[in-house]
């Protein structure tokens, strides 16, 4: 079995040694609040103003993640995502308005409006390939992807992302199993939120840690904190590193939480309160910005600037959705039955 190595919390002596220029620093930060906000936005937009309907799972609190890994990747790199995939639409700079568009169902969206909030991450423009509601089925996916960057010589990875419940299906054991035995450059991330759906992670999974039965499949296992966006980044440099090598796939369990419920309209009651409390101290944006702020990288006011941008992009972006038309139904029939 391959050792896991754990990429540790971030401390605040530790974060100058590292050598991570303050652009990419202030850069990181910036996709998360922009995923943050894009977030809080589509819950005004489902919650108060109904302007977007069906299926929608937001991303609040698992921030660090597709932050931190987005800045590791390059535009080379092919993402596929799932249905909780807004977070990674945003970090990867799928244009603000499209995405809004396709979850008000809107001709100009990434799906021209025709796939909703679960399938909204889908831009092949930036390289995001596919955004998926079937538990786990990114992952096998992710394992053909690779091996045809293989086969093809690509300079790029394949990163599949799902959740906790995701590792529990049969398409992780044989997606996993194909990209090890097959050497491809796939990147494997849980996003491990500790609940699918309703279930906690320690009345679902059986063995001792999720990274334990990647780690079986003989291919390296990093453990990062999901909440802290440097230690994902630097897990998934690693990791990159190590695919772009030729040494085949490798696997990243990173820990975080949701703020939410499993989607918009779930409460989430089966949650103990003080686990809730607990987590909500442990925001990422919070602890982010306050790290980057004391280790002097950028000042408040620059904070409070990079804010008030973000939410001027937000706004000009749902005004432009707003201004796409619905569909026209022959557009559906047209992609449904052949001409
Ligand atoms: C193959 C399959 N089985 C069951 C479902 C129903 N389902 C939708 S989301 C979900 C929970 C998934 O949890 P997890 O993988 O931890 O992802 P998270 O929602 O936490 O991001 C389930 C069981 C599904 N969509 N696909």
């Amino acid at each position: 079995m391959n050792d896991i190595v754990t990429v540790g919390t971030t401390t605040p002596t530790e974060l100058k040694g590292l050598g991570i220029p303050d652009e990419k620093l202030k850069s990181i930060l910036r996709k998360m609040v922009l995923a943050r906000r894009f977030e809080e936005k589509v819950e005004e937009l489902y919650l108060k103003m109904a302007l977007i309907t069906g299926p929608c799972h937001l991303y609040l609190g698992m921030e660090a993640i597709a932050a931190g890994a987005a800045e590791a990747l390059t535009v080379d790199d092919y993402v596929l995502a799932t249905y909780r995939g807004h977070g990674h639409a945003v970090t990867r700079d799928a244009p603000l308005d499209k995405v809004f568009a396709e979850l008000m169902g809107r001709v100009d969206g990434t799906c021209k409006g025709l796939g909703g909030s679960m399938h909204a991450a889908t831009w092949t423009e930036k390289k995001l390939m596919l955004a998926t509601a079937i538990v786990g089925s990114n992952i096998p996916i992710a394992a053909g992807m690779g091996l045809a960057v293989k086969k093809k010589g690509l300079d790029a990875v394949v990163v599949a992302y799902f959740g906790d419940g995701a590792v529990n299906s049969g398409s992780f054991n044989e997606g996993v199993n194909l990209a090890a035995v097959w050497k491809v450059p796939a990147i494997f991330v849980c996003e491990n939120n500790q609940y699918a759906m309703s279930l906690p992670e320690a009345r679902g999974v059986a063995s001792k840690s999720i990274a334990e039965r990647a780690a079986a499949y003989d291919i390296p296992t990093f453990v990062a904190d999901g909440n802290d966006p440097v230690s994902v980044y630097r897990a998934m440099k690693e990791a990159r590193g190590i695919c772009r090598r030729g040494d085949g796939p490798c696997f990243i369990e990173a820990r975080t939480y949701r703020m939410k419920g499993h989607g918009i309209y779930d409460k989430a009651d089966y949650r103990p309160s003080d686990e809730v409390r607990e987590w909500a101290g442990k925001d990422p944006i919070a602890m982010f910005s306050k790290l980057l702020v004391d280790q002097k990288v950028l000042s408040e006011k620059e904070y409070g600037d990079m804010r008030s941008t973000i939410d001027n992009e937000i706004e000009a972006a749902v005004k432009k959705a707003r201004a796409s038309p619905y569909p026209e139904f022959s557009t559906l029939q047209g992609m449904v039955y052949p001409e």
